[in-house]
């Protein structure tokens, strides 16, 4: 007779190879495969058919779906360019990236020019549900004609990105470029000692205040130009006072020319340390929250650039208290600011909750800034993308008013049981629903057009 643990032993070897006959026989892998596709005798697709149920659920919440999808379609993110480029730009100064900034991996087919970045982002955006913008770096410039340098920029070297915008229907955002260039190589720019490399970038700063109006007046739709300097030291300064007042005399010259805010508005960055500014970040987020509400900027939040242990979500209602309209730079750091791809974290909910929640949403310009060139750039983007709107999405549809209620009522044991209750609620049909009528592929099927594009365009550049 076999001992029970010779049984078990022999079962289990027969259940493992139940598993594999049982994978050998399943059809192959297809990403690109649609989950629409099967159809009941009503003529409704299963993703109408689940979000049919999910409609039902959510509405025993006392949540409208559908008027949750209507507002979530207004919602429009600016997707940065240089996610596509590994923050290239087209300049060919031939300077290194610097200002502390650095993007991993050599996944082939990079876009090496304006054209294929361009169509390289419309294959992106194709995936996305909803309308959204394009948000260029100055050093995306085009110098179809002369060469100039940054302080001489002008709108006619953004001529073909505006005449591409407004043919495809994007509003486009802006950035100074402080970074990769002989003038920041020291690691400073609008606080640097010397006054002539202070001029040289104060002018930069000037004209693509300009540039981002002339996006804005082409294309009827404001543009967001946002500063960002690397300025800072590795170790510790003798004196933090002096570079802080350069950096504040600098952006006065810079914003000192009004511009209508229908065609732009200016926002200030801050940051934590970088790579190289260790010690010390002359523009800091308390630098620029005062600056952006005694200036009347918007003010730049970008979630990789605080203390690991702070959260960027609780930033939110802090901030509105003093300022109407703040910019967002939603990046994943991990254990720096490492600018991962987004995904849809704890923090990316907590600050989407905080949006909706705080009825926020209209007064916030939402962007995205991380570069991954370890993976298809196409799909950074859209992951990013399609994760920053399930986050807005769980948000909007989640039963805010009645956890609200229990905390009110000081009942703080329902509070914390419907905040976990609602981790479950299904938000999958929800959004695939959203997707699905968009016409955007729903789940993973946005996957195959990837690596379709991948085969077909990207694997072509050499
Ligand atoms: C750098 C800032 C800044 C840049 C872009 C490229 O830490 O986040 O926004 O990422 O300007
Ligand atoms: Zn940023």
């Amino acid at each position: 007779m076999r001992s029970p643990r010779e049984t078990a032993a022999g079962n289990l070897i027969q259940l493992y190879g139940n598993i594999v006959k049982d994978t050998v026989k399943r059809p192959p892998y297809d990403p690109g495969r649609n989950i629409t596709e099967s159809i009941d005798m009503t003529g409704k697709t299963s993703i109408e058919r689940a979000y049919q149920l999910a409609k039902e659920r959510f509405a025993s919440q006392g949540v409208n779906t559908d008027n949750v999808l209507k507002r979530l379609a207004r919602v429009s993110v600016s997707l940065h360019c240089w996610q596509g480029d590994d923050v290239g730009g087209f300049e060919n100064l031939g300077s290194e990236l610097g200002g502390g900034l650095a993007v991993t991996g050599n996944y082939p087919g990079k876009a090496r020019t304006p054209g294929e970045l361009r169509a390289d982002f419309e294959k992106a955006i194709s995936l996305i549900p909803g309308r959204h913008r394009l948000n260029l770096h100055a050093c995306y410039a085009e110098m179809t004609g002369p060469k100039v340098d940054r302080d001489e920029l002008q709108p006619e070297h953004f001529k073909n990105w505006i005449a591409w915008a407004k043919s495809r229907r994007l509003g486009l955002d802006f950035n100074q470029t402080y970074f990769a260039h002989a003038k920041a190589s020291s690691g400073l720019t609008l606080s640097h000692p010397d006054r002539a490399i202070r001029t040289f970038w104060i002018e930069h700063g000037i004209r693509c205040r300009e540039i981002g109006a002339a996006f804005g007046k082409a294309l009827g739709k404001s543009c967001l130009t946002n500063l960002w300097i690397p300025d800072g030291m590795k170790d510790n300064p003798a004196d933090r006072k002096a570079y802080r007042g350069r950096l504040l005399e600098s952006l006065d010259a810079v914003f000192a020319k009004k511009i209508d805010p229908k065609l732009n508005v200016d926002s200030v960055e801050g940051k934590l340390f970088g790579i190289g500014s260790e010690c010390y970040v002359v523009g800091s987020h308390e630098f620029y929250l005062g600056y952006a509400i005694t200036r009347k900027k918007l003010l730049t939040i970008d979630t990789g650039h605080y203390h690991p242990t702070e959260s960027p979500a609780d930033k939110i209602s802090a901030v509105f208290a003093y300022l109407p309209e703040i910019a967002l730079h939603v990046s994943r750091g991990v254990r720096w600011d490492s600018d991962h791809v987004v995904t849809l974290s704890d923090e990316l909910q907590a600050l989407a909750q905080e949006l909706v929640w705080g009825d926020y949403l209209e007064r916030t310009r939402i962007g995205l800034d991380y570069f991954d060139a370890s993976i298809n750039r196409v799909a950074a983007w859209v992951i990013g993308a399609r994760n920053m709107l399930k986050a807005l999405l769980m948000a909007l549809a989640a039963p805010a008013a009645t956890i609200r209620q229990a905390e009110i009522e000081g009942d703080y044991t329902s509070r914390l049981a419907l905040q976990e209750e609602m981790k479950t609620l299904p938000f999958g049909a929800v959004w695939d629903f959203y997707c699905h009528q968009a016409g955007v592929p729903a789940g993973e099927s946005w996957l195959g057009e990837v690596k379709r594009h991948e085969k077909e365009v990207l694997s072509q550049r050499a």
